[in-house]
């Protein structure tokens, strides 16, 4: 099962708003085939381990290591719980049941009254960790909700000026490069927009770009800010109502202004499949999701630079899970 978990990892970045999945198959305590969930809309890692399998008539003497519940549903692919029936496996070993309404038990089931033994619960913990972002999504109903942002030694974001300036060295620019082909979506507030003109694309490392995203209540930003580009996928918030509902690229949606715009957004964010979101900055946007109490992860780069002066960091909540050194930083990390 660690096997498979490692295999699930490949498919990170190309498989959202789907879970991470991997599958091994052994025959005889010798591994006989492998595969993961490679792509978004592609065959499931099911499919792609039995493919791998030269001499197929081992399977009904062999195990399936698989990392979520085989599917029981039609979706774009065939139901990989039919798949391992008709190969006639002998015992199927599961991480994580499919908390998915459409699977929920169903796969597992499906397979049990076929005379296939099913274990679950292998290696749960961590088959749950990986996908956190896929079981925040469908059993909250809402993205994984990252808060990041880099700070000084003396614990500032940014000089009191407002003049950007790198805070964080350029290995921690390029890992935040990296999430950028991981992560759904990276969200900033009306302030960072308009005075670090962050383009919110991916140079630094190669995959594709995430949706980006930003609150300008009042529509006052200026339309020749970066993230107005129309090169990549952009949801602007605001509170008052848009000339036009989509230019190109760029979607206005307009929120309820007597309403929580937060729990709005959040809940617009849902409907498009965003599964994750990471919030940028600047302060103030940071400060009202911590105060909403709706966040999962904080990352946080501290620089060994020291300002003096400044805006000051958000303080940070929740308890610390990692602590790794980046190039001249560290980067910790925090849970909800
Ligand atoms: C599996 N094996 O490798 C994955 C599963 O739209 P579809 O057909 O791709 O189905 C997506 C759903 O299938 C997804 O939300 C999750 O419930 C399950 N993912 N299941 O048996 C896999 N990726
Ligand atoms: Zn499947």
């Amino acid at each position: 099962m660690s096997r498979a978990l490692e295999l699930a990892k490949l498919g990170r970045g190309h498989v959202s708003p789907n879970p991470m999945v991997g599958c091994v198959i052994v025959h005889n305590g010798r591994l006989i085939g492998e595969g993961w969930h490679r792509q978004y809309g592609g065959p499931h890692a099911e499919v792609n381990a039995v493919r791998s399998v030269a001499d197929e008539s081992l399977l009904p003497e062999s195990t399936v290591y698989v990392t979520l519940e085989p599917c029981s549903h039609f979706g774009k692919t065939p139901p990989c719980a039919d798949l391992l029936i008709e190969k006639k496996v002998k015992k199927v070993v599961v991480c994580n049941d499919d908390p998915n309404p459409l699977v929920a038990g169903q796969g597992l089931a499906k397979l049990r009254a076929a005379g296939i033994e099913v274990e679950t619960g292998l290696l749960a913990e961590q088959g749950r960790d990986l996908n956190r972002r896929f079981f925040t999504f469908i059993e909250q109903k809402r993205p994984y909700l990252i808060l990041k942002w880099a700070e000084t030694a003396d614990g500032f974001m940014a000089p009191s000026d407002f003049r950007p300036l790198p805070i964080s060295g350029s290995l921690s620019r390029q890992l935040v490069h990296k999430w950028r082909t991981e992560e759904d979506a990276f969200l900033v507030g009306t302030n960072t927009a308009r005075y670090d003109n962050p383009q919110l694309n991916v140079r630094l490392w190669s995959g594709r770009n995430p949706v980006r995203i930003v609150i300008d209540k009042t529509l006052k930003l200026p339309s020749s800010l970066h993230l107005f580009d129309g090169l990549q996928p952009t949801l602007v918030y605001s509170v008052v109502h848009p000339d036009a509902e989509t230019v190109g690229a760029i979607h206005y949606i307009a929120l309820d202004a007597e309403a929580d715009f937060l729990t709005q957004l959040i809940a617009d964010l849902y409907q498009r499949k965003i599964q994750s979101v990471v919030v940028e900055g600047g302060v103030g946007v940071l400060e009202s999701f911590f105060s909403s109490g709706v966040w999962d992860e904080v990352n946080v780069f501290k620089s060994s630079k020291v300002l003096g002066d400044g805006l000051a960091a958000p303080k940070v909540r929740g308890r610390l899970v990692s602590t790794e050194r980046i190039g001249e930083d560290w980067l910790m990390t925090y849970r909800n």
